[in-house]
C-alpha cells in the first residue's frame, strides 16, 4: 500500500526520531535509564505511531533497517550523555527487538559494530524482546540470546505476563529483567486479583534472580505499593511520557 511505499522511503527522508522514557528505581524514584521509542513523523499524516507501523515493517522486513538505524541512534545517544554527565555514567538505554530482528544473521555482527562505532560499553545496552517473540522460534531463541548476552548487553523480557511462556522456559531464557505488562499494572492498586499476580510474578523473577520493571505505572497509588512489593523499577506516565532527546537531556540535569 501507499504507507508501506512511504515507510520504505522513511529512512533515507530522515522522518524517523527517536523517543525516550525514563524507567526509575522505585527506592528513591531516581532515573537509572530510558527506553528507546521510535516515531514517525509523516509529512502529511504528522507523528505516527508505532502502534501503527510496526506491524507493517515487520510484515515487509523493513523492521530491519528500522531497528539498526534505532540502534545507532539510542546507542550514539547515550554515549553522548554519559560524556555530557560524568556524574551519571551508570545510565542505561533499552532498545526494543521484535521477533524478525532476534533471528535476522545479521544480529550479532550489527550489535557489535553499533557498539564498537559508538564507544558505548555493552553493560549500558538492554535489548528488550517481547515474551512473543522469545517463545516464537522456542531453542533458537535461546540460543540467539545466550549469544548476545556473551557480548555483555542486558536482556530484557517484554510485555511480560501477555503471553503463554511456561515457567521452565522462563528458567531457561538469559534474561536479566523482566517487564511486568502494564495491563497487570493499571488495577494493582485496586484489585486483589491483580495484586497477588503481580505479587506472584515478582516473587518468581526474584526467585530466579532476576530484577522487575513495572510498566505503565500512573498513579502514586501503583508506585507505592509496587515499591512496597519489592519491585526495583518503574516505568510510566507518572514519571514522564515519552520525550524527544533534548526533553530527556533535560530530565538527567533534573535529577538529583
Ligand atoms: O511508543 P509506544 O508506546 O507508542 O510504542 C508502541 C509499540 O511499538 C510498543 O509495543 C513498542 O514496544 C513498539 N516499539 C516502539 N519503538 C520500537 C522500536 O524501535 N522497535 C520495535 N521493534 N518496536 C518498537
Ligand atoms: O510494548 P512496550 O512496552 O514497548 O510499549 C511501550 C508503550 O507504552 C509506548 O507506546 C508508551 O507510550 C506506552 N506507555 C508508557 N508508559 C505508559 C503509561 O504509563 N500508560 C500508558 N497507557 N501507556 C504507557
Ligand atoms: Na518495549
Ligand atoms: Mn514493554
Amino acid at each position: 500500500l501507499d504507507l508501506e511505499l512511504d515507510l520504505r522511503r522513511a529512512l533515507e527522508r530522515n522522518q524517523f526520531e527517536a523517543y525516550y522514557q525514563p524507567i526509575v528505581r522505585l527506592r528513591d524514584t531516581r532515573l537509572v535509564g530510558f527506553e528507546a521509542l521510535v516515531r514517525w513523523n509523516h509529512p502529511d499524516r504528522g507523528l505516527i505511531s508505532p502502534a501503527e507501523f510496526i506491524p507493517l515493517a515487520e510484515d515487509s522486513g523493513l523492521i530491519v533497517p528500522i531497528g539498526r538505524w534505532m540502534l545507532d541512534t539510542a546507542c550514539a545517544q547515550m554515549r553522548r550523555w554519559q560524556l555530557a554527565f560524568p556524574r551519571r555514567p551508570a545510565l542505561t538505554v533499552s532498545v526494543n527487538l521484535s521477533a524478525r530482528q532476534l533471528t535476522h544473521p545479521d544480529l550479532l555482527p550489527e550489535i557489535r559494530r553499533t557498539l564498537r562505532e559508538s564507544g558505548l560499553s555493552p553493560r549500558h545496552l538492554k535489548l528488550e524482546i517481547t515474551e512473543s517473540a522469545a517463545m516464537e522460534d522456542g531453542d533458537r531463541a535461546i540460543e540467539l540470546m545466550a549469544a548476545l548476552k556473551r557480548t555483555r548487553l542486558k536482556l530484557m523480557l517484554d510485555d511480560f505476563g501477555t503471553g503463554y511462556s511456561s515457567l521452565s522456559y522462563l528458567h531457561r531464557l538469559p534474561i536479566d529483567t523482566l517487564k511486568v505488562d502494564r495491563s497487570f499494572i493499571r488495577h494493582v492498586h485496586d484489585r486483589a486479583a491483580d495484586r497477588s499476580f503481580v505479587e506472584t510474578i515478582l516473587n518468581l523473577a526474584h526467585k530466579l534472580g532476576r530484577e522487575v520493571v513495572c510498566e505503565g505505572v500512573e498513579l502514586p497509588a501503583q508506585e507505592a505499593l509496587l515499591r512496597g512489593l519489592g519491585a526495583e523499577f518503574a516505568q510510566g506516565f507518572l514519571y514522564s511520557r515519552p520525550v524527544t532527546a533534548a526533553q530527556a537531556e533535560m530530565l538527567i540535569i533534573d535529577d538529583r
